[in-house]
């Protein structure tokens, strides 16, 4: 069961100028900045309200995050879905014909498991599904 929409990923070409800019739009600082070493990104968080929106910068060329600005420009990269159970929700999107980037969760940042649904496969919007670590 999808609980809310946990966070929103903006892929940033420079972290530390996007961190200022969104500190003036949204009125607050970021609350932690955190490398994910797997995913090759440096990602700063935002809290709002009970959401929260996530900086994303390639720390490689091979980053998705990489991959993504050099196709697309900066913008828009994921929508985070908070779920009760990672793994059975992975199992009822695999059955209903989704397409998951990896077939177990992976450790994401803030202390999350995470899985990613192929923007192919839902409307053009690269979904993230994740549970917090507890
Ligand atoms: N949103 C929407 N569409 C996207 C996209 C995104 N974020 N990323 C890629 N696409 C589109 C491409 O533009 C391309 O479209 P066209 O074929 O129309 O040109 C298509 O998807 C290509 O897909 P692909 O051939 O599989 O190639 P990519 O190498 O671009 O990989 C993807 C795309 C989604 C498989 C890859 O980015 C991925 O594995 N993402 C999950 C991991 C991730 O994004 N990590 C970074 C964030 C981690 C974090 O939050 O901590």
């Amino acid at each position: 069961m999808i609980k809310k929409i946990e966070h929103i990923g903006i892929a940033v070409k420079d972290i530390k100028a996007a961190n200022e800019l969104y500190s003036k739009l949204l009125g607050i600082n970021p609350y932690k900045s955190e490398e994910v070493a797997s995913e090759m990104v440096t990602t700063s968080f935002f809290k709002t309200g009970d959401s929260k929106v996530e900086l994303l910068e390639a720390k490689s060329a091979d980053s998705a995050i990489s991959k993504f600005i050099e196709k697309r420009g900066e913008g828009l990269h994921h929508i985070a879905f908070e779920v009760e159970d990672i793994v059975a929700e992975m199992a009822n999107l695999k059955k209903s014909g989704f397409t998951l980037l990896s077939d177990s969760p992976k450790r994401g940042a803030d202390n999350k498991l995470i899985c990613f649904v192929h923007p192919k496969s839902a409307n053009g919007v690269l979904v993230e599904l994740c549970q917090e670590i507890k």
